[in-house]
């Protein structure tokens, strides 16, 4: 962790857009929003179609000079150059990450920013190891022919983030597109535009080439997001964000036929046996429900526990959440503010819908009152809830906010069953003791990505991403490569 809180670094400044090697900062305006405080943190330009237009043109042409002409490695020297400018940088991410998002600084210093440089490493490692497919075939005349792959870039590629871990997710998909020689026009969310401005920032220092990394801030639909998606010289879509606006892209995308990765939205559940480490299982579902505030995609929100365990484990997960302390990022809580207003009204929309659905809260269920200017943010209490019927809705659609539904099970066949009872397929969490059922249940889940006795561990050779509503192709090591290139065969008769 940083050892002294390090200034937000745009105070008082218009963050710009980054065209073509250029800080823009023209046309509209709209404010960044403290959720501590409800406080303006800066302005930001949003980019119009115009702007829109000369970021996509800025990154065609620079498909044309020097970066076209980069070697693989010295491509990857940059990304590790990147990586570098990031943490000498680090306070200031990690104090622009906290002042758009609200979360904890350990969270911030820990997870978000280390990852961010971390990403470029590991896509620069990932594209240096990736070898290409060789096939010797005979021929009529006896001679032979050899084929080989070469992995070209896709061309431009836009790359849109969302909120909830802002820095995180759009270097997860900078990284790669950079690594496979792609030009990038990157939107950030609305809610979150200032580590990217960072990057933008760092792009410069570390000397990628003018036009290679463009950045345009502004919103979704309507907005800059829109222009992006629709834009017929963009070649693919690298998208993280809601299961809705996923389909709308998908949409905006049809007519220009544009190659799309998607990692959207999850209702995931936790399945406790009672065989498991009870500890182990109540401090990781902990994490799992209530990390980031809830709003990191993988969070369970659907709890299920073995029948035997079941009163046991609700008493002690609602305990351990009643003490959750909630505050500002810089006072060691455990729990941060919401995204924004807006989205506190939504997860409130479902306390309060669970009542109406008959549901038992257990603990939580409202908004904290602290008596000072964080009354004015986005804060939420951890809540958790019990007693809903399956179908409910607040058991189906994805609430992203500090709560879950517990429930309990009778068997391994009905844990199953429950937990695949969804539209959506991004993760699951599976606790128990016994290694045959841990096999045996984690491969029958329909979902992307199953931890069986963790919650989030990552390794970034691994695919990620979800089935159903939760998205479209894997990201991840050779997941992302694949993606974020073109394979072409050469065939050499010999
Ligand atoms: P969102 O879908 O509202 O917005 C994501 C981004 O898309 C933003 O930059 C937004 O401006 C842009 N956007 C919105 N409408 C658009 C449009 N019509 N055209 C182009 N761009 C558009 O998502 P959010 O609220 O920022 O993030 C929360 C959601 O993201 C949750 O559903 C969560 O599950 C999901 N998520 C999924 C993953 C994953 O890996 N599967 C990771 C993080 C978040
Ligand atoms: O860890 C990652 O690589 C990743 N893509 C995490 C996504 C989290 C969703 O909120």
């Amino acid at each position: 962790m940083p050892s002294e809180v390090h200034p937000y670094p745009f105070t008082g400044r218009q963050l710009p857009c980054l065209v073509g090697g250029e800080f823009v900062r023209q046309g509209r305006t709209f404010e960044n929003i403290n959720p501590v405080n409800g406080a303006a943190v800066c302005t930001v330009t949003e980019a119009d179609d115009a702007l829109v237009e000369r970021a996509v043109q800025a990154a065609r042409a620079a498909l044309r000079g020097p970066w076209a002409r980069l070697s693989m490695p010295e491509r990857c020297a940059l990304l590790r150059k990147v990586a570098q400018c990031i943490e000498q940088r680090f306070a200031e991410f990690v104090s622009a990450e906290i002042a758009d998002t609200g979360k904890t600084l350990q969270q911030a210093s820990s997870l978000d920013i280390p990852r961010g440089a971390a990403n470029f490493r590991a896509y620069a490692d990932f594209a240096l190891a990736r070898g290409s497919e060789c096939f010797e075939m005979g021929t009529p005349d006896g001679r032979g022919a050899l084929n080989y792959s070469v992995h070209k870039p896709v061309g431009v590629v836009a790359i849109i983030a969302p909120w909830n871990l802002p820095f995180l997710l759009m270097t997860w998909k900078v990284a790669p597109a950079l690594a496979c020689g792609n030009a990038v026009v990157a939107k950030p969310s609305e809610e979150t535009p200032s580590s990217a401005a960072l990057l933008a920032e760092v792009m410069q220092e570390a000397g990628v080439p003018p036009g290679v990394f463009n950045l345009v801030h502004g919103f979704g639909a309507g907005s800059t997001g829109e222009a992006l998606v629709r834009h017929p010289d963009v070649n693919a879509i690298a998208f993280t964000g809601e299961s809705a606006t996923g389909a709308a892209i998908m949409r905006s995308a049809a007519d220009s036929v544009k190659a799309l990765s998607f990692e959207l939205g999850g209702k995931n559940a936790a399945v406790v046996f009672a065989d498991a480490d009870f500890e182990t299982a109540v401090s990781g579902t902990m994490r799992s429900v209530f990390s980031n505030c809830g709003q990191v995609c993988l969070c369970s929100e659907r709890v299920y526990v073995e029948r035997p365990i079941f009163e046991r484990f609700v008493e002690a997960l609602s305990a351990r959440a009643r003490a959750l302390k909630i505050g500002g990022p810089y006072e060691g809580a455990d729990l941060g503010p919401l995204i924004s207003r807006a989205h506190r009204e939504k997860v409130l929309s479902y306390y309060r819908l669970a009542r109406e659905e008959h549901g038992e809260i257990v603990c939580g269920g409202g908004v904290p009152a602290f008596g000072d200017e964080r009354d004015r943010g986005a804060f939420i209490e951890p809540t958790i809830v019990r007693g809903l019927a399956e179908g409910s809705r607040c058991v189906k659609e994805e609430i992203f906010g500090p709560v879950c539904h517990v429930a309990p099970f009778d068997s391994e066949e009905q844990a199953v069953q429950l937990a695949n009872d969804t539209r959506y397929g991004l993760a699951a969490a599976v606790w128990t003791s016994n290694l045959q059922r841990a096999h045996r249940v984690a491969r029958q889940l329909e979902v992307g990505i199953a931890w069986v006795n963790d919650w989030y561990l990552r390794d970034l050779r691994t695919p990620f991403g979800g089935v159903k509503l939760s998205g479209i192709g894997r990201e991840g090591g050779a997941h992302s490569l694949g993606f974020f290139s073109e394979p072409m065969n050469i065939c050499v008769k010999l």
